[in-house]
């Protein structure tokens, strides 16, 4: 069930960031719900998937582990010497992971030349690529967007993590995105809008995608930190990694927000 693996996800990325004592825990968080839904819920075993937000590694590495692709003692070695679950994901070192990403802005380019190459060799292979929002101010992903709609790769799927917030303040202030889904639709895109923590929202989406002829992009509205209620929204859930008793407290808010959509479902 997606919720439990969710769950699991934030768990063990959780730890791993406290063991490494690093940042980039909100923009994990920001993101489980959609890593969880793409993997578990919608790709199937031949598909790609690409985190173009490279920085929140720790929740990619935890859904691999989630899957069974990465074991419990490699999770373990994250932000070690020699690692190779560094601070962003490495090329040529992990199944399914198909590109290094972290820097910026590439990640969609690298999902388009993977979806001509599809269409081109007649394969039915999806490639879903996750970008932040803050990327989206690169010049890369735009000409990306451009040359998806150009050669109309249905087989892109782009999911937005529309977090509002950057490394150093929010995208409307340091360079406006909105109104996003217009300049989208503008580029040729179909676009579809959902609460990215939200899994029936994001099946919704999902089933919607799926009857259309144009590339879709999927606007997620998130929160950053989401779940951890002293910095969730906040700028500091960027780069602030967790003392003791915050580990403790946002674990404790992780398992109650789990609690509550459980109870939400059976009720
Ligand atoms: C090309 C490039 N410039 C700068 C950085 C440094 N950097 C890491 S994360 C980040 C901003 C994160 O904001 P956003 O991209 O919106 O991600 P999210 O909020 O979803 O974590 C920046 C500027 C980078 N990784 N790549």
């Amino acid at each position: 069930m997606l919720l439990y693996g969710a769950l699991n996800i934030k768990n063990r990325f959780l730890a791993m960031y406290k063991q490494a004592n690093a940042g980039h825990v909100g923009c994990s968080l920001s993101v489980t719900e959609m890593l969880t839904f793409v993997r578990f819920g919608w790709m199937k075993e031949d598909d790609e998937i690409i985190l173009s937000k490279g920085h929140a590694a720790a929740a990619l590495y935890s859904m691999l582990a989630e899957d069974g692709t990465l074991s419990e003692e490699d999770i373990k070695t994250f932000y070690k010497n020699d690692t190779y679950l560094a601070a962003h994901p490495p090329v040529n070192k992990i199944k399914r992971i198909p590109f290094a990403t972290g820097s910026l802005g590439h990640g969609l380019s690298l999902a388009a030349g993977l979806g001509l190459a599809q269409k081109l060799k007649k394969k039915d292979k999806q490639i879903f690529c996750i970008t932040s929002d803050g990327e989206i101010n690169e010049g890369s992903t735009w000409e990306a967007a451009l040359f998806i709609a150009h050669h109309n790769l249905t087989n892109v799927i782009w999911l937005i993590d529309r977090n509002k917030l950057q490394g150093y303040g929010r995208t409307e202030d340091v360079m406006k995105l909105e109104p996003l889904d217009k300049k989208l639709e503008a580029f040729g895109f179909n676009v579809l809008i959902a609460d990215g923590h939200d899994f029936e929202a994001l099946e919704k989406v999902k089933v919607e995608s799926e009857k259309l002829k144009v590339p879709t992009a999927i606007i997620c509205n998130t929160k950053k930190g989401h779940g951890w209620k002293t910095y969730e929204d906040k700028v500091d859930c960027h780069y602030l990694p967790m003392k003791d008793d915050q580990y403790s407290l946002i674990t404790e808010e992780v398992k109650k927000d789990f609690e509550l959509r459980i109870d939400r479902i059976t009720d």
